[in-house]
This record gives structure tokens, C-alpha cells and sequence, in this order.
């Protein structure tokens, strides 16, 4: 799904592109489940399970779709934790990523097309293989605490500027 946004300063209209994105991760404490994404968009990273939000789904829905169609778990209960907003110096686009905890789910966690999933213990999460802001994010995740965020980066997915505030409601 993505949103048009249009505005028109000093008569020269600006389009961005919003495309409005999920991303789940499985917390049992000490266990963090992440995936290798093997191809696309963040290929090389490990990540949580997600992608784009179809045209006529929920954000919920796509966000258990994506998890069934990545890993073979299927999602039962899960409770939003943040959302995160991705820009790049002189691009077009903009990524809204909505951050769950999958709260109860069956299955075990299996290979796809697009993803290797493996458990991490929370004390060796490999945060030198996964986007940079997640150093900013993940503890809060961890910490089961509600988080909104903007990030604009580089060309080469380095951060430009940040900013990160915790919230009661998300
Ligand atoms: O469908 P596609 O493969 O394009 O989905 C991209 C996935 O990557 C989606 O789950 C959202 C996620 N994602 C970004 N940017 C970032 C980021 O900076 N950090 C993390 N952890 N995930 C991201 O698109």
C-alpha cells in the first residue's frame, strides 16, 4: 500500500511515496527470533518477518500473511510496538514500518524463499549484520516498550538523522 503525498511549495509539486510496511519478530525471553533475508530489499541482514501491506488488506492482516509466508508461523495474538518512518537524502521515498511482538503463534520457523529464520539469545543479537537503526530500536522492543521513530539516511543506508521517543500509546 502507498500513500501519495503531494505538496505544493514555490509552485513545484513534491510527490513522496509512502509504501506502509510490517515487520514482525518472535520475543521469548532470552530468544529473539530474526531471519537472513535472502533476497530483495535489506538482502544480507537479518531482520524480523514482513514487507508491504496489499492493496485492501489490513496493516494486522499483512503482518500475518508476510510472518505465515516468510517463516510457516502463523500468528495468532501479537501487540504493535512501534512505528518507524524511513527516508533517504534526495529520495522520493518514504517507509513506514509497523514493529509487532508476536505474542502467540503455531508452527516452527522454516526456511523460505526470502528468509533464513534462527534464534538469538538477546545477549548476541548481530546488530553489526542488521539495518543500523535497530542499535536504537530493538532495546526498546526488548524492553516491551512502545516506541515512535523517523530516520533519514544516506545513499549507502547510513544514518543522517534520527530521532526516537518512547510512548504510552502506539
Ligand atoms: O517487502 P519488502 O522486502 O520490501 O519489505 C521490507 C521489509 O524490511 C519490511 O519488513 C520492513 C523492513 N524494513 C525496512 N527498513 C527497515 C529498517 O531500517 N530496519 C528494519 N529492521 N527493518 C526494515 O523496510
Amino acid at each position: 500500500m502507498y500513500l501519495i503525498i503531494a505538496s505544493p511549495a514555490n509552485k513545484i509539486n513534491i510527490i513522496i511515496m509512502k509504501k506502509i510496511t510490517t515487520l514482525c519478530l518472535i520475543h521469548q525471553h532470552p530468544k529473539l527470533l530474526l531471519g537472513m533475508k535472502k533476497r530483495g530489499f535489506g538482502a544480507g541482514r537479518w531482520n524480523g518477518f514482513g514487507g508491504k501491506v496489499a492493496n485492501g488488506e489490513s496493516i494486522e492482516e499483512a503482518a500475518k500473511r508476510e510472518m505465515l509466508e516468510e517463516s510457516g508461523v502463523k500468528v495468532y495474538q501479537m501487540e504493535k510496538m512501534g512505528v518507524l518512518d524511513f527516508c533517504w537524502k534526495n529520495g522520493v521515498e518514504e517507509i513506514e514500518v509497523n514493529v509487532f511482538k508476536v505474542k502467540n503463534f503455531s508452527g516452527i520457523p522454516t526456511e523460505s524463499e526470502e528468509m533464513r529464520p534462527h534464534w538469538f539469545d538477546v545477549a548476541n543479537i548481530p546488530f553489526k549484520d542488521m539495518w543500523q537503526d535497530d542499535t536504537f530500536w530493538l532495546p526498546l522492543f526488548l524492553e516491551n516498550k512502545k516506541f515512535r521513530g523517523k530516520f533519514i539516511f544516506d545513499g549507502k543506508d547510513n544514518i543522517l538523522e534520527k530521532e526516537l521517543k518512547e510512548v504510552e500509546e502506539i
